[in-house]
């Protein structure tokens, strides 16, 4: 179908109405949203004010109180309904987020199946809560540990994955025995809404089944900034996780610290590869163009820094500047399609800006131009550009969220792990190799600095089963999997006497 015939926003309407959200949530109000596919409206909602936002955190605060105490399998088995409905839901709101965001088809689709995967993890987890049992050096005595929940986690989600980054957060948080308050990105609360819908019939399935789910156990702001300050700024919400740029995070965590609250921070990536001599250069390509071009650019873990041995430059960079110019840009919806558009004409204007400094820095830029789909005048489409550079510019080390790749010549292997590390960015990084020594040398302490480090796969598109996250400006906050939950809990260390006498440790003797 073409652009020109698709009508979103009454696609838009049913999806919404199918899926369980009233209409008066997202007609009539003042937030509007536009999809990016074609820039036309496709939602107008009522916002949450400040005094809403404090509300629910209200809400979530006595929702904890109850919840803390049912069994942590107990939590699980909401989690495991909630899986269960973002699988019958999967078509429709994979459809929606490509809809809000301009994802292409598989990718919205794959964002639902992250959420559904982080959700069987979730489950078992609720099942494996521990704590250690330590040596003590007191006789009749033990030690150990129980992991509490901490309360209300606030979680503050991007626009580039709309939905599968608060399922990470809350589907965690909640088997560990937290209430969670979601203010999602005011440029995709459709998706949230329907996120929100979806989880409210798990919900009411748990509760038939004779659960117990308090109400104000997640509730869904929708509105700008200024409700996320409310998070930020609650002395009720002992942990707030927040996705973002590196400006946002350097706003939210000083706060948080200002009070002691925990921060989860996902910020800003400048994600690297490196391809070395002995790279298998068919599966490179097909691992770069992935990474780079893939959800037009606009992924934290997005291939954006390209370091390349000199010796298989020119068997590589040609290739890749050729599969640059031939990938099909347009309608996400449409098969066949590899780019969608851009989110808006911010993230369009912020990729010339960058490109244009690069070409006063000597780069050399094939594609970046914007590209005209019919029917969408109002719509941001760029043709992915690859950007040969005579050196790591500023404008380089800076994240632009767009589908710019800087490709860049080296010739030795520990001047290009310098390199690769001498961004004030630290998520993702990868490396194309055969080598076994460039390859356990990129992933040892001398090797990549980010919190990710791959061999030859590109530096997106994680598994849930890691922890995922980054150092540096990237904010140091781990999500997801691996033992990611304890940052959703407080540890408690306890000590027990079992015996009739009192010794004190580091034998300290205190006779009354
Ligand atoms: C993000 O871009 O904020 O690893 C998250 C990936 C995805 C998640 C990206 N699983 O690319």
């Amino acid at each position: 179908m073409t652009l020109a015939a698709l009508d979103l926003p009454h696609e838009v309407h049913s999806l919404l109405t199918a899926l369980g959200v009233a209409e008066d949530r997202f007609t009539g109000g003042t937030l509007v949203v536009r999809s990016p596919i074609d820039g036309r409206e496709i939602g107008r909602l009522p916002e949450d004010d400040v005094d809403a936002a404090k509300a629910a955190i209200a809400r979530a605060q006595a929702a904890f109180l109850v919840w803390r105490s049912v069994p942590a399998p107990k939590r699980g088995e909401l989690v495991r309904l909630f899986g269960e409905e973002l699988r019958a839901a999967k078509p429709m709101l994979g459809r929606l987020v490509s809809i809000e965001v301009g994802k292409i088809v598989s990718e919205g689709l794959g964002e639902v199946q992250e959420m559904i995967d982080v959700c069987d993890f979730a489950v078992g987890l609720s099942r494996q809560l521990y704590g250690l049992t330590i040596a003590t050096e007191r006789p009749d005595h033990r030690m150990m540990e129980t992991w509490h929940p901490l309360g209300v986690v606030g979680i503050i989600s991007a626009f580039n994955f709309p939905v599968a980054v608060w399922a990470w957060n809350s589907a965690l948080a909640l088997v560990c025995g937290n209430a969670t308050v979601w203010k999602p990105s005011e440029k995709t609360p459709l998706t949230a809404l329907a996120t929100r819908a979806i989880f409210d019939k798990a919900v009411a399935r748990y509760v038939a089944d004779g659960g117990t789910a308090p109400a104000g156990l997640a509730p869904l702001l929708i509105g700008g900034r200024e409700l996320g300050e409310v998070l930020v700024d609650h002395p009720k919400v002992p942990l707030v996780s927040a996705t973002g740029s590196t400006a946002m995070g350097r706003k939210v965590g000083p706060k948080l610290a200002g009070r002691f609250a925990r921060a989860i921070l996902e910020l800003g990536g400048n994600n690297a590869a490196i391809v070395t001599p002995s790279a298998d250069l068919d599966l490179t390509l097909r691992g770069v163009a992935f990474a780079a071009m893939g959800t037009a650019g606009q992924r934290c873990t997005t291939l954006r820094r390209l370091f390349v041995h000199a010796s298989v430059y020119d068997a590589l960079v040609p290739r890749l500047k050729k599969a640059y110019g031939s990938v099909r840009v347009g309608n996400p919806l449409e098969t066949g399609t590899l780019v969608g558009p851009l989110i808006d004409g911010g993230a369009h204007a912020a990729m010339q800006k960058a490109l244009d400094e690069a070409r006063a820095a000597g780069g050399t830029v094939t594609g970046g131009e914007r590209v005209a789909i019919d029917g969408a005048a109002e719509a941001f489409y760029v043709r992915p550009a690859l950007v040969e550079m005579p050196a790591q510019t500023a404008t380089v080390e800076r994240e632009t969220f767009a589908p710019i790749l800087w490709v860049i010549k080296y010739d030795d292997f520990d001047a290009v792990l310098e390199l690769h590390n001498a961004v004030p960015q630290g998520l993702s990084s990868s490396i194309f190799t055969n080598d076994l020594r460039e390859m356990e040398t990129f992933l040892s302490v001398r090797g990549s600095d980010c919190g990710i480090a791959n061999v030859n796969i590109g530096p997106s598109g994680a598994e849930i089963g890691g922890a995922f996250g980054g150092e540096k400006e990237t904010g140091g906050g781990r999500e997801s999997g691996s033992d990611a939950w304890k940052a959703y809990m407080r540890r408690a260390t306890n000590t027990i006497n079992y015996g009739r006498s009192l010794p004190l440790a580091q034998g300290v003797v205190f006779e009354v």
